[in-house]
């Protein structure tokens, strides 16, 4: 398949790891926008958040999961936010479902 994502999971385009486990890889985001900016990705390849259901929504929960680990280790006591992208109209931009972690600053009010 061609996606970036389980290109970067499966270590054939390098990344600067954060966490991984059976289910999850995190890695820090190319272009961050904020002082954090991990993004944090199933290891089965679901498209975007409009892919999530019964059959694989034991990823997403293990995600939510190891959201507060990451955050702590990377410091984010005053808070963070976690965003994913979903399609056109959400400007997703990599067609395999991952969560933004972006902290480490007072983040804007905008949600648009
Ligand atoms: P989105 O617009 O929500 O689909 O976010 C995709 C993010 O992926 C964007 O913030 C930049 C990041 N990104 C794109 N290509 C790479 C890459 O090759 N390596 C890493 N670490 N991040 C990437």
């Amino acid at each position: 398949m061609d996606c970036l994502f389980c290109k970067i999971i499966a270590g054939d385009i390098p990344s600067a790891k954060v966490y991984e486990d059976d289910k999850v890889y995190a890695f820090r985001d190319i272009n961050p926008m904020a002082p954090v900016h991990v993004l944090i990705v199933p290891k089965c390849h679901l498209a975007s958040a409009d892919e999530v259901s019964a059959d694989n929504s034991a990823y997403v929960a293990r995600i939510f999961e190891v959201i507060p680990e990451i955050a702590k280790a990377e410091g984010l006591a005053n808070g963070y936010r976690v965003i994913t992208n979903c399609g056109e109209h959400g400007c997703q931009s990599v067609k395999h479902l991952h969560f933004h972690l972006l902290g480490g600053k007072q983040l804007s009010e905008e949600m648009d």
